[in-house]
């Protein structure tokens, strides 16, 4: 067995820490030989449900579960976390304006980077589901200066899955024959879902769908709306927010990220190196490889200007937000 790894997740009592935590218990993150201490940080209308969600762990028995503290200080939620899940955020409610959303979120995510700043282990690992999760993760960052830029990540891994997810419907596909798509850019509407390095088994994704008639018109018409504006298509139709296929996306991001993701590729938002036009230090969903515990994004790609424009144009959405924050005194 390795040594046992402590996982803060915030906004556990949440419905996406609801559906993460079980599984964290049950190894689905860290794997079937890592033993885990689960730490619930909540806010403080949160802490019966995030007591109670303890209680359900402990009901659990999971042979991996070596503890369980619920609490609603950063200082305790993240004191010796060696991989956090940024769950708990400020959704936007009526009639509130981006900026305020931006600032709402600011107030958590400053407060939690300089925890996690101060008192999380120096191996730390940070996923941020919460939204806006790129700019939620850049003022963590910003708030953490002593933690490496880059283990400040968010997730895109969601959008990941539902552009595997809606190619393997439109070629019948099996999934796991499916590779190389990337979700380039914000977390947001923006997002570039880019099918021209994918494969489909073992073929060029491009040709593969041209065999069953869907050329660049179903790429720009149907497909990317529709990975884009998943999110929106699933509460109308289930009358809530993605939240199972949320949480299994955040396992899979920290999974990937930990014990690697061999010759394949993901998406991570992760700060940007320049590469591909994107500002440095922008958190900005890219392809990468993961190993050792680290992530590599991909720079081998030739984009088309198709490509080039749509990645811009998240990008900029990404640069703004920045702007936001920064004159709200954030970052
Ligand atoms: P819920 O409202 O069910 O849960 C949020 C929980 O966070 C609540 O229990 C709340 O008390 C807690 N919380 C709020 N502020 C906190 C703080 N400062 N510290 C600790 N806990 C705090 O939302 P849920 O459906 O679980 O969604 C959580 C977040 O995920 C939302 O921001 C949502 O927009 C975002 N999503 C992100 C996705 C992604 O792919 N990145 C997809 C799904 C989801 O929309």
């Amino acid at each position: 067995k390795k040594n046992p790894v402590t996982v803060t997740v915030t906004g556990a009592a949440g419905q996406i820490g609801y559906a993460s935590v079980f599984r964290v218990a049950a190894g689905e993150m860290l794997g079937a030989d890592t033993p885990v201490r689960l730490r619930l940080l909540e806010i403080p209308q949160g802490l019966n449900g995030a007591e109670g969600t303890a209680m359900e762990l402990t009901d659990g028995a999971f042979p991996l579960l070596q503890s369980v503290e619920v609490t609603d200080d950063p200082t305790v939620g993240f004191d010796g976390a060696n991989v956090a899940l940024l769950i708990g955020s400020r959704p936007r409610t009526k009639g509130m304006e981006r900026a305020d959303l931006l600032e709402a979120n600011g107030g958590i995510f400053s407060v939690q980077g300089k925890a996690i700043n101060d008192y999380a282990a120096d191996d730390v690992r940070v996923a941020v589901v919460g939204n806006p999760a790129n700019t939620n993760a850049l003022i963590a960052a910003s708030h953490a200066p002593d933690v490496p830029l880059e283990r400040f990540t968010a997730l895109t891994r969601l959008d990941h899955h539902r552009a595997v997810g809606q190619l393997a419907l439109a070629t019948g596909a099996a999934v796991q024959n499916i590779e190389g798509v990337t979700i380039w850019g914000n977390h947001s509407a923006s997002q570039y879902p880019d099918l021209f390095h994918a494969t489909v088994d073992g073929r060029a994704a491009l040709d593969v769908l041209a065999e069953k008639g869907l050329d660049q018109s179903w790429i720009e018409e149907t497909f990317i709306p529709t990975v884009a504006n998943r999110g929106a298509e699933i509460i109308a139709v289930r009358g809530g927010s993605s939240v199972a296929s949320a949480a299994h996306a955040a396992l899979m991001h920290v999974r990937d990220w930990t014990l690697g993701t061999g010759e394949r590729w993901t998406s991570m938002a992760v700060p940007s190196d320049g590469s591909y036009g994107v500002p440095e230090g922008l958190i900005s969903s890219f392809p990468v490889r993961c190993s050792g515990g680290k992530y590599e994004i991909i720079h081998s790609f030739e984009h088309s200007d198709f490509s080039r424009n749509k990645i811009a144009t998240s990008v900029t959405e990404l640069v703004d937000e920045r702007e936001a924050v920064a004159q709200l005194g954030l970052l």
